[in-house]
């Protein structure tokens, strides 16, 4: 629960702008993409890759977290991606939803089953400030292809999502409760509901996979309308003289969190 605290602090100094960690990318809701920064919690619906953030980081190497992540992974660890979601109260244009989705959609690493995600509740959570929604069985499937969902009140950024899955797969919505953490697959389909509290529902997140894992090409694949975008976001953001690629972008990202670093 300390742990918990020291997050939310690391979270509110990011947004209050007295830190400024190299390779964090801060995410607004599309409602409010454009308008004018307030320093405030309020503008901040995600910060993503906090890798360079001593405090936030600290989540990834917690080891009643990796206690369950090496049962996934084994003993060499790398946490690929890490997020801290804010999500905001619903401005009635439901753009706090996050489509259902598989996260492999992101990954150009394999194999699956060496990747696992570890999401916490920063606070109670339910289906009234948008908690995850789970489709029980579906990281036994294959990956399937996403893109943005024609919601006519707008869609986050990167907020990818698949078009044809089963709707009478049944559908489990995770109560849970401060610090209460669940690991899944990277194939389970999941999403998130819309956020009909006065709050900012807050979670903490890590995708960590075996340092064993490879990366892979996914051009051809699906997964390449992804590519393009982040790509095309990596290169607008930092302007290096050469052309950044995807590997490149996860090799950025990636950090060895406990034993040898080997592939990725
Ligand atoms: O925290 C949420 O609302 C859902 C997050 C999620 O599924 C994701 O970012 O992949």
């Amino acid at each position: 629960m300390a742990d918990i605290e020291r997050f939310r602090n690391e979270f509110e100094r990011i947004c209050r702008k007295e830190v400024k960690p190299m390779g964090l990318m801060v995410m607004r809701d599309v409602t409010i993409a454009k308008s004018e920064y307030v320093p405030s919690e309020k503008m901040i619906t995600k910060v993503q890759d906090f890798q360079e953030d001593e405090e936030l980081f600290r989540y990834c190497t917690l080891p009643e977290i990796l206690k369950y992540v090496e049962c996934f992974t084994g003993p060499n660890i790398m946490a690929m991606h890490t997020m801290l979601i804010n999500k905001p109260p619903d401005s009635g244009k439901k753009t706090s939803r996050h489509p259902l989705h598989q996260d492999l959609h992101y990954f150009p690493f394999r194999p699956s089953n060496n990747i696992v995600c570890a999401w916490t509740a920063m606070e109670h959570i339910d289906r009234n400030n948008g908690c995850l929604v789970v489709l029980p069985g579906t990281h036994k499937g294959s990956l399937k292809p996403h893109d943005y969902p024609q919601w006519q009140g707008g869609i986050n950024i990167m907020f990818h999502g698949i078009q044809d899955y089963d709707e009478n797969n049944t559908r489990v919505h995770l109560v849970m409760e401060k610090g209460d953490t669940v690991f899944f697959h990277p194939l389970l389909i999941h999403g998130s509901g819309r956020n009909k509290t006065q709050g900012f529902r807050k979670a903490i997140s890590c995708h960590f996979a075996s340092a064993n894992c490879h990366y892979i090409d996914v051009k051809g694949t699906s997964q390449e309308n992804i590519e393009k975008e982040v790509v095309r976001f990596a290169n607008e953001l930092f302007k290096v003289k050469q052309d950044i690629n995807l590997k490149d972008v996860w090799r950025f990202r990636a950090r060895l969190v406990k034993g040898e670093r080997i592939n990725l």
